[in-house]
């Protein structure tokens, strides 16, 4: 079988990247085509998670995989937060729309989450530590936030202004 088509990944500050996600209608063929290309591109950038927003698809989409055998692919259509732990972590992230950006950012421990899986089946996941990070991560994706939003406005502006410049040159070469 052909492999998926790679997705190119919208970069901040991209204002697409802003944009609040749609529920998916359906589990359909379409979305389990999605959900291929998506895993694909994200496998290929070395990355843990992929919100759809990031595709410039604008449905409310993750896949995940935290493994370091990279075969543990997590799906979540339409995922709501059904509980956050109060208990918080400062952690370091990263963000393949953000490229070469590491900063800390304060999240859950742990959370529970509903969501579909590729079948349009119901599933609830436990989530802690790096998944649970990885998670509200990318659900802030589904709501327009990018990571960098976190942060102060001078650290925020100066890694705007790094972005723009490397768009720049990279449109040059
Ligand atoms: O949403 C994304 O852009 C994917 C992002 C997910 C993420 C990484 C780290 C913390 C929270 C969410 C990445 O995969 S960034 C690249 C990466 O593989 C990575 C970076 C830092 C730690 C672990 C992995
Ligand atoms: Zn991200």
């Amino acid at each position: 079988m052909n492999s998926p088509e790679l997705l190119p990944i919208l970069c901040f500050p991209d204002p697409r990247l802003n944009t609040v996600a749609r529920p998916v209608a359906a589990v359909d063929a379409r979305v389990q085509e999605l959900i291929e290309r998506m895993f694909a591109t994200m496998y290929e950038a070395s990355g843990i998670g992929l919100a759809a927003t990031q595709v410039d698809v604008h449905e409310r989409l993750v896949v995940i995989d935290v493994s370091e055998t990279r075969d543990q692919r997590i799906v979540l259509i339409n995922p709501e937060i059904e509980w956050a732990s109060p208990e918080t972590r400062k952690g370091e992230e990263g963000c393949l729309s953000v490229p070469g950006i590491y900063d800390g950012v304060e999240r859950s421990v742990a959370v529970r989450v509903r969501a579909l899986d590729e079948t349009g089946q119901s599933r609830v996941i436990e989530a802690e530590d790096m998944l649970a990070v990885c998670i509200q991560h990318e659900m802030d994706h589904l709501l327009g936030k990018v990571f960098v939003e976190y942060l102060s406005p001078l650290k925020r502006n100066r890694i705007k202004s790094k972005m723009i410049k490397a768009q720049r040159e990279a449109e040059r070469d």
